[in-house]
């Protein structure tokens, strides 16, 4: 499938875009978001040519119910404009037959996922296809795929096998997909407020994206990304407080800000009381004594916590 893809399309216009794509993958149902995604063509560019084309009328266009929502699938159907394009492209000397490399992935497959993520042709739209396939739920998605591919990505760069910019890569696609994922996500009756903030100083967001895939269908989940400051943060808090029940969330990935977020939990607590319930998370969290968790409602130091927490918030 990777292979799948026009190459050269400098002075190709997008009608020709279109058409070539559609014959490259002949058989196979096309989404037009991926004349979007792989060529970078906007949707007023698709939809015109699509019109010019009149491939509304030779080929189905139908809405389809996909998993996480509804997208516009164009399948191909018999005599059509596309295929006169194909009987004429047929008249040039057949090329070698392709042969298919893509390898089939399983969820466990890190290392296949790793290389699909580095790949000079990866789009959302590939990395979305193989986690299709798997047929997981959301918390194995994060539980059983993201988080050991993550862990993997960490011992991988600390042993020099991936470089510090593959490691950038990677988290940026595995951040830009979930994003992708939680755009199409369909909102229930939300239960609540659930704010996710790094500890300070705190680099590591990954896990809040995680967190807000995870619970955005039933929650309203600010995710404040890093560089907070907590006087500034508290400030907002007081702001929402009285109108909806709330859950923060810390993230504490590195142990380096352990007694920062121990500092920050008790003075929100000082200034706001039991108004909110604190929960703190991630592999940091190691570091903390009993004592230094007092003023903390919950504490998620494993997968296991996580998938439990899930289960009572979620369920
Ligand atoms: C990606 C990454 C980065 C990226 C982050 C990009 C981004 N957008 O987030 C960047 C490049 C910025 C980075 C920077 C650094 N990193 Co880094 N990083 C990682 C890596 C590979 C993945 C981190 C991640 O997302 N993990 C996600 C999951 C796996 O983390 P988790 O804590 O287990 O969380 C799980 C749960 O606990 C839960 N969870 C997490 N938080 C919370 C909170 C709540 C409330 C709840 C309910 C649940 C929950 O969700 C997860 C699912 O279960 C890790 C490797 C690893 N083992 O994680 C190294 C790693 C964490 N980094 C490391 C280091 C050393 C650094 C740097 C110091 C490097 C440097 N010299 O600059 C800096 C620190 C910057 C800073 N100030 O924080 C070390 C930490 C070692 C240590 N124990 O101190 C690791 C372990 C790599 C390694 N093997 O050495 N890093």
């Amino acid at each position: 499938m990777l292979n799948n893809k026009i190459q050269n399309i400098e002075k190709l216009s997008a009608k020709e875009v279109i058409l070539r794509h559609l014959k490259l993958n002949r058989g196979r149902e096309v989404p037009i978001s991926e004349f979007r995604d792989e060529y970078g063509l906007k949707s007023s560019t698709i939809s015109n040519a699509m019109k010019e084309l009149k491939l509304k009328r030779v080929i189905n266009v139908e809405k389809r119910h996909l998993r996480r929502g509804r997208y516009t699938v164009i399948t191909l159907v018999g005599d059509s404009i596309v295929e006169q394009y194909f009987r004429a492209d047929e008249k040039q000397p057949p090329s070698k037959p392709k042969v298919n490399k893509t390898k089939v992935l399983n969820a466990d497959d890190l290392e296949g996922l790793t290389k699909l993520l580095l790949d000079n042709s990866y789009s959302n739209f590939y990395l979305d296809k193989t986690v299709n396939s798997f047929g997981l739920t959301d918390t194995q998605l994060i539980l059983r795929l993201m988080t050991p591919l993550m862990r993997k990505v960490g011992t991988d760069w600390s042993t020099g096998t991936l470089t510090i910019s593959e490691e950038h890569i990677i988290s940026y696609r595995i951040e830009t997909y979930l994003r992708y994922l939680i755009a199409q996500q369909t909102k229930e009756k939300e239960r609540g407020t659930i704010v996710l903030v790094p500890a300070e100083g705190e680099e590591h967001v990954l896990p809040l994206i995680f967190l807000e895939f995870l619970f955005n269908p039933f929650y309203q989940i600010i995710n404040l990304g890093y560089k907070v400051p907590t006087e500034d943060f508290l400030t907002f808090l007081k702001k929402i407080i009285n109108t909806t029940p709330v859950w923060i969330f810390f993230s504490l990935v590195s142990p380096l800000y352990s007694s920062t977020l121990i500092k920050q939990v008790k003075f929100i607590h000082e200034n706001l009381g039991d108004h909110v319930q604190i929960a703190i998370g991630g592999q940091g969290t190691f570091s903390l004594t009993p004592e230094e968790l007092n003023d903390v409602d919950l504490i998620v130091s494993s997968d296991e916590d996580l998938e439990n927490l899930y289960q009572n918030l979620m369920g």
